[in-house]
């Protein structure tokens, strides 16, 4: 793994609609995020927060149902600058979220950098909808899809290139909540899912050798997107949308230790810490304890 990390704070919960996931990477710092990767001799620079800027009277939608539209756009616009120019200066960025709308900024920025990028989407949700398709209005469920070039004109153009991601380099894990035109989607694209049912069935081990196989054959640089709702609630119960039945603390170790074994993580974002739906900081503190296991921590 490259020694060089640059951590990049966004602190978005314009994405969707529950407050308090603009703390995320506050949250995570507090738990020990740079000490922690310090500690295993990374040269860490810790880049601070990008701004934010807040909707007046929040009307900027568009004409669409796309909430906060245009402050999410100029957030992910900032964000893959600053992506662009650290990958640039051969840095590792982690980045840490906020919610997952900010992923639109992160694949902008990493993507250009690689001819077949891949992406672990690790999510209990598939992120693939579009003002269409979207139940909600919130741009946190959208990222993928944009990534892939689907979804608003000014999203999808994001750093001026379309689309950022192939679908055949794409592995959600975790999936347990699809609404019926992200399932259309992947069926149409051909996108590979482990669901909840496919960790049950084959067990962790499994689905993370399958994975990094997949993706091994294809990609020349691998994004890890992790939403912390892919985990079950009961373990990190600090996040806007949380789905019963999700990855275990254990088995999201594993499936780190594997990602760091494989060598082929490129790039990283840790989204969807809300310190406010929390208790005591538990959630930025298993995102932590993640980024411990996917950067090498090893207990021998
Ligand atoms: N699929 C739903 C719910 C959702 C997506 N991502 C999160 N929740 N975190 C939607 O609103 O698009
Ligand atoms: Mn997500
Ligand atoms: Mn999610």
């Amino acid at each position: 793994m490259n020694k060089n990390i640059s951590v990049i704070g966004v602190p978005m919960d314009l994405g969707q609609s529950r407050r308090g996931v603009d703390m995320g990477p506050s949250a995570m710092r507090y738990a020990g995020a740079i000490e922690k990767l310090t500690t295993l001799k990374y040269i860490v620079k810790d880049l601070g927060d990008i701004p934010i800027n807040r909707p007046v009277n929040n009307e900027s939608t568009d004409g669409t149902n796309l909430k906060n539209l245009h402050q999410v756009i100029e957030a992910n616009q900032q964000l893959a600058d600053m992506v662009d120019e650290e990958i640039q200066k051969y840095n590792f960025p982690l980045i840490l979220g906020g919610d997952h709308s900010i992923a639109i900024g992160s694949l902008a920025g990493i993507a250009k950098h690689y001819k077949n990028l891949g992406v672990i989407w690790y999510d209990a949700h598939g992120d693939l909808n579009s003002s269409e398709t979207s139940p909600s209005g919130n741009i946190h469920g959208m990222p993928l899809a944009v990534s892939l070039g689907i979804g608003h004109d000014k999203l999808v153009n994001i750093s001026d290139y379309v689309p950022k991601i192939k679908p055949e380099n794409i592995v959600i894990i975790g999936a347990r909540s699809l609404d019926p035109g992200e399932k259309e989607l992947i069926k149409e694209k051909g996108i590979k899912v482990f669901t909840m049912h496919e960790i049950d069935r084959l067990g962790m081990p499994n689905v993370m050798s399958e994975a990094i196989k997949y993706l091994k054959d294809r990609t020349d640089g691998v994004h890890l997107s992790l939403d912390l709702d892919g985990l079950d609630p009961s373990e990190a119960p600090g996040v806007g949308t949380p789905v019963l039945g999700g990855i275990t603390y254990r088995e999201s170790h594993l499936a780190m230790e594997m990602l760091e074994e494989s060598g082929m993580i490129t790039s990283a974002e840790f989204v969807e810490v809300n310190p406010i739906l929390d208790e005591k900081n538990k959630t930025a503190t298993v995102a932590v304890a993640l980024m411990g296991s996917l950067f090498g921590e090893k207990l021998n």
